[in-house]
């Protein structure tokens, strides 16, 4: 269950690490099947894309028990500690759903400029657990990365300029201050001239991989996703663990525990399956 040395030399390097075949057949049958038992209907965990497509759900262990287990798998709990270094706690849980033909991008960033500044957690000893749903590559918006851009800090963001006008999502007032932390128009992105500095000395990697793939990453690994053009879903469940000892201090107007989460006792029950 542990990472190899090899493994964990990889991660420390890069920023982040990909593992295939992680879950079987099975068990992405049956996440696949729950995926809509996930979905509330008008809830703000819901985000939309501008097409009205479901882009994010967040929190789907709040009501499906499948779900749940997957957070406390064995799989994700151990690495997770291991990489992280110490216990940790759920700290975001969501499945973003980038449906054929539909689903938008997501411009390249950093996460956790918005658990920082969003959530006032101090440091990143944080790991996102992101879980291929469906066999992923370039046409269906496969995840690109800028290897080793972790160990950079957050960096300098790009100048987005004032707001572009009225939120397109009405339906969705109540959760109107968040959205710029999460629709397709995110506020903090990086900095174009780092970005291509970075790109020439790094490289740009494509995350292609077949259903059931693991790929775990860093908080401040440049990522990003193209729309999707493919009549293909590309559906993937992304878990962020945070360690104990680094809990968000943002009590003034603290994001919704759907954002953030609300337990913060050290993760102990271990699914061997969901
Ligand atoms: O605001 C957040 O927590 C989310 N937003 C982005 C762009 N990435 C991290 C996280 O999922
Ligand atoms: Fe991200």
């Amino acid at each position: 269950m542990d990472l190899t040395t090899a493994q964990l030399d990889f991660y420390n390097e890069n920023g982040y690490l990909v593992i295939e075949n992680y879950l079987s057949e099975k068990e992405i049958e049956i996440l696949n099947l729950e995926l809509p038992k996930t979905i509330e209907k008008d809830s703000p965990r819901i985000i939309l894309e501008d097409n009205g497509t479901v882009r994010s759900i967040f929190a789907p262990h709040f009501i499906n028990e499948t779900y749940l287990r997957l957070s406390r798998l064995e799989r994700f709990v151990l690495p997770s500690r291991q990489l992280i270094g110490n216990d940790i706690y759920l700290h975001q849980y969501k499945i973003n759903t980038k449906k054929g033909l539909k689903g938008d991008w997501w411009e390249w960033h950093q996460d956790f400029p918005y658990w920082h500044i969003d959530d006032g957690i101090k440091e990143p000893e944080m790991i996102s657990v992101m879980l291929y749903l469906q066999d992923t590559d370039s046409s269906n918006g496969a995840l690109l990365l800028i290897p080793k851009t972790h160990k950079l800090g957050i960096v300098k963001f790009a100048d987005k300029g004032p707001a572009k006008g009225p939120l397109k999502y009405t339906d969705h007032l109540k959760n109107r201050d968040y959205l710029s932390s999460l629709n397709a128009d995110i506020k903090f992105t990086i900095d174009h001239d780092l970005l291509k500095d970075l790109a020439i000395k790094n490289g740009i990697v494509t995350v292609s991989a077949k259903k059931g793939s693991i790929l775990f990453f860093h908080g401040n690994l440049f990522h990003a996703s193209n729309i999707n053009l493919s009549p293909f879903d590309r559906d993937a469940v992304l878990i962020t663990y945070n360690s104990i000892n680094n809990l968000p201090t943002n009590t003034e107007n603290p994001r919704p525990e759907y954002l953030v989460g609300s337990d913060y006792s050290p993760i102990q029950i271990l699914e061997p399956t969901i």
